[in-house]
């Protein structure tokens, strides 16, 4: 009997549009070679374009739709005449809040065949193969703070960072589990606790706490943040499994998809690990509007979340359909099948072709 995976396809703006249609090619073309299961999208058109239209992102029971389904697939918010704050907090924040997603998982590593811009800096490209733990709950993200005296050089804002004590201890269990699972064992903690005294003594106090539940397991240090992109480009092989705030993370995983080649190609995954709500997938890059329908975006972390989404709803039965759109992935890009923010001149449909061709075959 062929199982159904109910999908909430968001496509957003710009560019998350025409990276979703091309996400939603490949799993239709993944299902349909191997059988045994299909997905069924739902599209909704929760965007910045519909907001200036109707004045809201989502509807009032958006949330409640959202929980019909296995699983939420995103493309990308942000357009150009919404200030990005109101696009963020319209869309992608309160789904990661309301649907317990507090871990955002993102890996990187270098695809086959590609010359990082790492390798420009130093002959090392090859070694970086990371994944970064993002605390996505709380933190630097809370949304907590509020403004006085608006206008004019009399303004006020504060911007209040939360962290708790199970905020974190969730989210380093959940990394030192993902340090334990891989090869190297090993797990490196971000921090900026010298200068903020009380948030990030507590996240210190809380790694070591977890740590002590996997002394001999997982080897494990400290960095603060600002010591860590150094480490980052100098020495990428030294680090493994990296776990850090809602804000740190954010700015990392850009920057360690950028030593990898391109943003382009880096995925996230928004798990509530409690599997109480969908968990939503969506690649790390915005709606880039200057490039948006043209044809040309890189739908390689497109790709790959959608791979991790069918490792997740798949529960582990469908690991194998996951790791054949990795390799698909792999080999094409070893070929040089690659869009022009990664050296090549392919459109975004002749890279989904050549994958689903992978796929097929
Ligand atoms: N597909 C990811 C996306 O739309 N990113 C826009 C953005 O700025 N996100 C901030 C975040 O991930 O917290």
């Amino acid at each position: 009997m062929s199982k159904t995976y109910n999908i909430a396809a968001i496509p957003g703006d710009g560019i998350g549009v025409d990276i979703t249609d091309a996400a939603s090619q490949v799993l239709n073309t993944i299902a349909s070679a191997h059988g045994g299961f299909k997905f069924n999208f739902t599209t909704f058109d929760w965007s910045s374009k519909a907001y200036l239209e109707r004045g809201w992102y989502m509807p009032e029971d958006g949330m409640d739709q959202l929980k019909k389904h296995d699983a939420i697939y995103f493309g990308a918010v942000g357009w150009p005449s919404v200030p990005d704050h109101i696009s963020l907090w319209g869309l992608i924040l309160p789904i990661r809040k309301n649907m317990n997603q507090y871990v955002n998982v993102r890996p990187t590593r270098v695809l086959k065949g590609v010359t990082a811009p790492l390798s420009q800096i130093k002959e090392k490209p090859k070694e970086l193969d990371w994944i970064i733990i993002r605390e996505n709950s709380e933190g630097e993200y809370a949304g907590q703070g509020g403004t006085t005296h608006e206008h004019g050089t009399n303004a006020i804002a504060t911007e209040v960072a939360i962290f708790t004590y199970v905020g974190i201890e969730r989210i380093m269990r959940f990394a030192f589990e993902t340090a334990k699972s891989r090869p190297r064992k090993k797990l490196t903690m971000v921090t900026k606790s010298n200068a903020q005294r009380h948030g990030m003594v507590l996240w210190d106090k809380v790694f070591y706490e977890v740590a002590k539940d996997y002394e001999g397991v997982v080897e494990h240090d400290k960095m603060l943040v600002d010591a860590m992109t150094v480490r980052m480009v100098n020495k990428p092989e030294s680090m493994d499994t990296i776990v850090a705030t809602n804000l740190h993370a954010d700015i990392l995983s850009d920057l360690a998809a950028a030593l990898a080649g391109s943003i382009g190609i880096a995925p996230s995954s928004n798990l509530d690990p409690t599997r109480s709500c969908p968990s939503m997938f969506e690649p790390i890059h915005g709606s880039a509007p200057d490039i948006a329908g043209q044809g040309i975006a890189n739908p390689i972390g497109a790709f790959w979340s959608a791979a991790e989404m069918v490792r997740w709803v798949g529960q582990g039965s469908l690991d194998k359909t996951a790791d054949q759109l990795m390799e698909a992935i792999e080999n094409i890009s070893e070929r040089g099948v690659r869009t022009r923010d990664m050296g090549g001149q392919a459109s975004t449909k002749e890279v989904t072709d050549a994958v689903c061709k992978e796929v097929e075959a």
